[in-house]
């Protein structure tokens, strides 16, 4: 008969959990982009409500920037580029760009 053997987690040892990188979805100001578009874009592709995406939209436009939100990479990429297409379908120069979370 086989011997029972206990296995217990190595103490002063923590097994790291498998958490991917994280990637900020960032929108830039421009002078020509109408608040209110804006606002619609944020809504439709971040999934804000009316007051979260107006607040984001101002922030954006009196700093310059504003991070709207974190995803993972492929997310953060793809809403990014979704987001700044629908800005260009319309002819105005709305950007979102992503940068990795330190
Ligand atoms: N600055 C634009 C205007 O005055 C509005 C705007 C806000 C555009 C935020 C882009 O990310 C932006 N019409």
């Amino acid at each position: 008969m086989a011997l029972k053997t206990t296995t217990r987690p190595a103490t002063g040892t923590k097994p790291k959990a498998a958490r991917p990188p994280l990637y900020k979805v960032i929108l830039l100001n421009d002078d020509y982009t109408p608040r209110e578009f804006v606002v619609t874009v944020l809504k439709a592709v971040f999934r804000m409500n009316e007051a979260r995406a107006y607040g984001v939209m101002l922030t954006a436009h009196r700093r310059g920037v504003c991070v709207i939100a974190v995803y993972t990479r492929d997310v953060a990429e793809t809403k990014a580029k979704e987001a700044t297409e629908l800005g260009r379908s319309h002819g105005y120069p709305l950007y979102f760009t992503t940068e990795p979370e330190e």
